[in-house]
Formats: C-alpha cells, sequence, structure tokens
C-alpha cells in the first residue's frame, strides 16, 4: 500500500500499549484526554496512568525503568505547576519523553512550560505547547515516531492530515456555517 492511500478504518490497537501517557495528577486528565482521544483516532495501543514526581516517585522510577521493556516507544508526560514529571522521565529512560505543560490556575501554564522546556544539555524533553494543543500534538509526535517503521500508523497518520486539510478548504469562508 502507498504512503497516500486511505484506509477505510483505523487500524485497531495493538495489544500491548506502544504509547505511554502519564500525567503529575487525576486533575491533568481534561487536558491529556486529548491525546489519548488522537491515538485512539490513529488506532494506536496506549495507557494511562498518574505518576506524580513528587508524590509518587518511586513509581515515577519504576514506570521510566520498565517502559521500554514492556513495549512503550514514546512517553508523554503531562504535568503544571512545578513540572518535573517529563524531566525525572527522561533522566530515567532513553526513550523519547514529550512534555506537555498543563495550564496551571496561579501562572496560566508558564510555570509549567518554563519547567519542561528548561531542560539542562544532556537530557532531552521535546516540550509542546500549553494545554489542549500541546496534548494533542504530544500524540501526533508520538505517532510520527511510531510511523517511522510503522505503515499503518504512517497511513492512518497521511489520512488525518489530508482530512485536517480537506476540511479547511472546504470551509474557507469564515461567514459560512
Ligand atoms: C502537578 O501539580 C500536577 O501535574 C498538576 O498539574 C498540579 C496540581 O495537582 P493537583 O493539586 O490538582 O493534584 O503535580
Amino acid at each position: 500500500m502507498s504512503d497516500h492511500s486511505t484506509p477505510s478504518e483505523p487500524a485497531p490497537p495493538a495489544a500491548a500499549p506502544r504509547v505511554g501517557i502519564v500525567m503529575g495528577s487525576r486533575s491533568d486528565w481534561e487536558t491529556m484526554q486529548q491525546a489519548a482521544a488522537r491515538l485512539d483516532a490513529l488506532g494506536i495501543g496506549h495507557e494511562v496512568q498518574v505518576v506524580s514526581a513528587h508524590r509518587t516517585p518511586d513509581l515515577l522510577f519504576r514506570y521510566a525503568e520498565q517502559a521500554h521493556a514492556r513495549g512503550i516507544r514514546a512517553i508523554i508526560a503531562g504535568a503544571g505547576g512545578a513540572a518535573h514529571l517529563p524531566g525525572m522521565l527522561a533522566a530515567k529512560t532513553a526513550l523519547p519523553v514529550l512534555g506537555v505543560p498543563v495550564q496551571s490556575k496561579a501562572l496560566n501554564g508558564l510555570d509549567s512550560l518554563l519547567s519542561i522546556v528548561q531542560m539542562p544539555a544532556g537530557v532531552p524533553v521535546a516540550t509542546f505547547a500549553i494545554g489542549a494543543a500541546g496534548a494533542a500534538n504530544a500524540a501526533l509526535f508520538a505517532a510520527s515516531i511510531l510511523a517511522l517503521d510503522d505503515a499503518r500508523v504512517r497511513e492512518a497518520l497521511d489520512a488525518f492530515r489530508r482530512r485536517q486539510t480537506d476540511d479547511v478548504l472546504a470551509h474557507a469562508d469564515p461567514r459560512q456555517a
């Protein structure tokens, strides 16, 4: 099948999750569900778990150490405020860590963004936009990583991009509903 063919349905999720979505608190789910929804739409198996850098540090270390062996190929980590979760995960695993700054109440997520993006050289975290757009894009980026050696994911991603473009072109006049 070519890169530009249109699959009739998204690929069914693989049995073992390939993307881990973690977040510092249950309160982050409203944002992080955007990532899960995108992966669902692309048929990419994923898992979701609260893992707090501050409240469950031992779990964070276990999660990071075991993720690759369990088949995880990218970790999307959302956190707000003093958002240490993505950076600490990246310190404990060589898997790609995709950081999503959750919009905090006190500082609107600027604290989260700076906490996640300002990593010291040697321990990279790919940092996305604050809030829902960042969560959605982190999922699409994780899909791009998987698509490098998974044709079904590549086809699902290509189809999504085509639909998105077609939708904009079909509704080019903003005065029309
Ligand atoms: C961070 O603190 C979490 O990622 C969350 O964004 C923020 C607030 O957590 P809760 O007090 O709502 O549990 O660790």
